[in-house]
């Protein structure tokens, strides 16, 4: 969501905490937005106050013109409406189509996304205690907990989920980057041709993600890489996605490299499993 504020030259304004009773509308500098951050490090989405804004507890979540918007697809979509610019989701047949069919396989495979990251990146740092647990599941039973996190983060927290598990969620994101990487070899600029769309939003979040567990992306999609190298470098990117990340995210790749080194971690397991 960010990185699409960004792309529409929209400027970024104050930073607020998550939960600050402020109103928005009345502190918004003219045409800017404020960031309120909401760090998953330290579990402040699974907070009644998060919770009363997304009862699902996962990020992003937009106030707009003092309304709500969850979801990011609809968040995107809805940012093209409000602020016009370049769609991100084209309106014309069948781009539209494909491109959101590459947007729904994005998120399926959000799930996968989730397993990876946290066997091989996050680790311990992930796992609920008992008392975070419990309060995790009173928050849960007052919305719909359509993302799962209960039972995922049961599992989770105390070792319930067998390695097999964590290996078939890998293949997944490794036969759907396989597949964009072929996609990348006719040349085209971005995943849906000349222009950028919520697809590279989508997929380039997943890919930034995952280079932090340490995935070889360059060795093994090089096409996918070098799309990805072009969305890194742009502004947008920079200044709302990296901004906030980079120290972390040079944290995990550190860890990721130093596994790398000794023959640990997610490459060494993909190997394995691209080899079986
Ligand atoms: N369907 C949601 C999924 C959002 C989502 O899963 N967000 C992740 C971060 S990328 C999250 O907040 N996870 C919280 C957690 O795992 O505790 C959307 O597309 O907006």
């Amino acid at each position: 969501m960010r990185f699409v504020l960004g792309e529409k030259g929209l400027k970024r304004g104050r930073e607020e905490k998550f939960d600050a009773d402020t109103q928005d509308a009345a502190q918004a500098q003219e045409g800017h937005w404020i960031s309120r951050s909401v760090s998953l490090i330290k579990k402040e989405n699974m907070t009644q106050s998060y919770a009363d804004i997304h009862p699902n507890m996962v990020v992003p979540a937009l106030v707009h013109d003092g309304r709500l918007y969850l979801e990011s697809m609809d968040i995107i979509e809805y940012l093209d409406q409000a602020f016009g610019g370049a769609p991100f989701v084209p309106a014309e047949s069948p781009l539209r189509e494909n491109t959101l069919a590459l947007v729904q396989l994005a998120k399926e495979l959000h799930l996968s996304l989730r397993y990876v990251s946290f066997r091989w990146s996050l680790g311990r740092l992930a796992m609920l205690n008992p008392k975070e647990s419990q309060h995790l599941k009173t928050l849960a039973s007052q919305g719909k907990d359509e993302e799962n996190l209960v039972s995922f983060y049961d599992a989770y927290s105390n070792n319930g989920i067998p390695q097999s598990v964590f290996d078939e969620h890998l293949l997944k994101l490794y036969t759907a980057f396989k597949d964009l990487d072929t996609q990348l070899g006719d040349g085209r600029q971005f995943l849906m041709g000349d222009n950028i769309s919520i697809a590279d939003v989508f997929w380039s979040m997943k890919m930034l993600r995952l280079i932090e567990t340490g995935y070889p992306f360059k060795k093994l999609h090089p096409a996918l890489y070098e799309w990805y190298q072009r969305m890194y470098a742009r502004p947008a990117f920079q200044n709302e996605v990296m901004g906030r990340n980079r120290t972390l995210n040079r944290v995990w790749r550190s860890k990721a490299a130093i596994e790398r080194a000794f023959g640990v971690g997610l490459s060494k397991a993909l190997n394995h499993l691209i080899a079986a």
